[in-house]
């Protein structure tokens, strides 16, 4: 299987992370892709290729064009207001405070456009974004002409991204665009399966009335975790994307016995729906020991499981998500990624 990874990732390298009340070096930080394109070497995987540059059709076809613009120009602003620090929202437009309007000072516009407050925007972040979404595209390309697998090494992640929001270390939806290229590029149907602890909650803001786009996604119950106010059981789409949008929330403590069990039912609809093309979003913060996740995998599972999504054999391309036990981001990535290979008819 080819990886896709460029260094470019490495100027997303925040320094603070509001975490339990307190400034803390984020969890999301750049020697995560360092230690998985290690392990993609030392496993090897596959040959690893740099990405390709490709445009913004595809951003702009599932992000909201004042979205994108205000990524792009955030951190400048944030300096032109004379703020010291990265770039942070403290103020929404919450349940009580509905005006529609976009406040044009940073400090409101940031916080019109955050989903959360976790995550800052730091000098280098949007270029490390635009190189994030170009790994996907080219990765997803490599899978459109004609190789089986492809994984591309996105970071930052893009997941939590929704239409017109970040956040949850999310800034562009690297699944989701990639997904929208497919369609562009002629697939009539893409499934999007998020194996990542947390909700899928950007991806599915941004498919959720799309009979195009099938959405699943397994995850800690949002009652308890993060992003808490969706992926609930009862969101399964809208209008013409009724039934197309599938959540499996699981308790604290899962073990593998029952995220498997999931797993297997949302294959099943992986495999009904029969896809041109499946992009995983691979986090592997479900991981045992993962800092900030509740899932008790191990090592060996994920290999299984890598197994299980591989023997569907459909031309399948892996977005790397989270997954915060950095010394063992490596292994968990690369097991799902043998596991896969190991799945399909070809081996
Ligand atoms: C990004 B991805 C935990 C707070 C969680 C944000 C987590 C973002 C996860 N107490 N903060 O889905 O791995
Ligand atoms: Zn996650």
């Amino acid at each position: 299987m080819i990886t896709v990874y460029t260094d470019q990732h490495k100027l997303r390298d925040s320094k603070t992370e509001l975490y339990g009340g307190e400034m803390v070096p984020p969890f999301e930080c750049p020697r995560r892709a360092e230690i998985i394109l290690g392990a993609v070497k030392s496993a090897q995987i596959g040959e690893i290729i740099a990405p390709t540059s490709h445009g913004m059709e595809a951003v702009f076809a599932v992000h909201d064009r004042g979205f994108v613009e205000f990524l792009s120009t955030c951190e400048a602003e944030w300096r032109a207001a004379g703020f010291k620090g990265e770039a942070i929202a403290t103020c929404w437009p919450t349940r009580t405070m509905t005006a529609p309007h976009i406040p044009t000072h940073i400090d409101g516009k940031i916080g019109y456009y955050a989903l959360a407050a976790e995550t800052t925007i730091s000098s280098g972040t949007w270029e490390a974004v635009l190189a994030s979404k170009d790994v996907a595209l080219t990765a997803t390309d490599l899978v459109l002409d004609g190789a089986r697998s492809a994984f591309g090494l996105c970071r930052p992640p893009g997941h939590h991204a929704a239409i017109d929001q970040f956040g949850g270390y999310c800034f562009l939806n690297n699944a989701a665009i990639a997904a929208q290229h497919a369609r562009d590029m002629g697939c009539e149907r893409v499934a999007i399966l998020d194996v990542d602890f947390h909700h899928g909650n950007g991806t599915q803001n941004i498919f959720y009335d799309r009979d195009d786009v099938l959405f699943l996604s397994l995850h800690g119950d949002p009652k308890d975790a993060f992003p808490h106010f969706l992926g609930y059981v009862e969101e399964t789409g809208a209008g013409a994307g009724e039934g197309f949008t599938a959540n499996y929330p699981m308790p604290p403590g899962t073990g593998y016995a029952a995220w498997k069990a999931c797993l297997s039912d949302a294959l099943a609809s992986v495999d009904n729906y029969k896809p041109d093309l499946l992009i995983v979003s691979l986090g592997v913060d479900t991981y045992e020991n993962d800092p900030i996740s509740f899932f008790k995998l191990g090592h060996d599972d994920f290999i299984d499981y890598g197994r299980a999504i591989g023997a569907l054999d459909l031309p399948t391309v892996y977005m790397m998500e989270g997954g915060y036990a950095v010394d063992e981001i490596g292994i968990n990535v690369t097991n799902v990624l043998i596991g896969h290979s190991n799945g399909t008819r070809a081996g």
